[in-house]
């Protein structure tokens, strides 16, 4: 089970507030896990310690250096050396399979890039994986890595207060999570749904199946075909065949 995450990275800034809060800074906080960053340009040599330099072969903007950036990543990954995984448009995306197995090791060590990315030979030399988190660019690695800690923590026994909440999340079973609603129970003349209020949790565990069923169906049917059936779906969507979608608004008196 993860003990320890080494982020490498430019910016350790970036992550002293990230580290404090929410169900992140509460796992750290209570020695659930340990987050550590490594600066490259505490390797860097020379005048100008410089960690980055222009690209061979010319074009914009500029490359992480080879050596300051292997020599934090040697740091960060210990001996005997720990999976290396950098965060780069070019990895496998990020999902809750992948993230449910990084949560199942010792100790990640996650390697953020900047500018317009690493010189590749450390990347063959010392990344043994790479980690996406959509097909879009960012201006430095950290806010995937942010991204990937922030859902790997959240797997870890004791984090999300009752362990069955970890199971239960989105994508978890496969399927988008069920609508949830809270006090008042008119907002805005905007009713929840009866069947929640009723106190009977089969009922509502029932109709929540169904709405995962029907919402996953509309929204995201690349996930409704490939998710496995439950032997109640059948009976639920014949109970709740149609999706709850917002009633019409309560006449104007009833209004909070
Ligand atoms: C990214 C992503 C990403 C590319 C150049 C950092 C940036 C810069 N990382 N998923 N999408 N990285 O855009 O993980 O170095």
């Amino acid at each position: 089970m993860l003990k320890s995450i080494h982020v490498v990275t430019l910016f350790p800034d970036w992550f002293e507030h990230f580290k404090t809060l929410g169900l992140t800074g509460r796992a750290i906080s209570e020695g659930k896990v340990e987050l550590r960053c490594f600066d490259p340009r505490e390797h860097a040599s020379g005048v100008h310690r410089s960690v980055d330099d222009r690209p061979y072969g010319g074009g914009p903007g500029m490359v992480m250096r080879p050596e300051p950036l292997a020599l934090a990543i040697e740091a960060a990954r210990g001996d005997p050396p720990a999976v290396v995984s950098a965060l780069t448009p070019q990895g496998r995306r990020i999902d809750q399979q992948s993230i449910a197995r990084l949560a199942a090791r010792e100790q990640l060590v996650l390697v953020c890039g900047r500018y317009e990315g690493i010189d590749q030979r450390v990347i063959d030399a010392l990344v043994d994986e790479e980690w996406s988190i959509g097909d879009y660019v960012l201006s430095g690695g950290e806010p995937a890595a942010a991204v990937l800690i922030d859902a790997v923590v959240r797997q870890l026994p004791g984090v999300l207060g009752h362990d069955q909440s970890a199971g239960e999340d989105s994508f978890a079973a496969g399927l988008l999570d069920h609508p949830h609603y809270t006090r008042p129970d008119c907002w805005r003349r905007r009713a929840v749904p009866e069947v929640l209020l009723s106190g009977d949790h089969d009922r509502i565990a029932r109709w929540r199946r169904a709405q995962a069923l029907h919402r996953t169906r509309r929204l995201r049917p690349d996930l409704h075909s490939a998710a496995p059936a439950e032997p109640m779906d059948q009976a639920v969507l014949e109970e709740f065949p149609e999706e709850f979608l917002p009633p019409a608004l309560y006449p104007e008196d009833k209004s909070e």
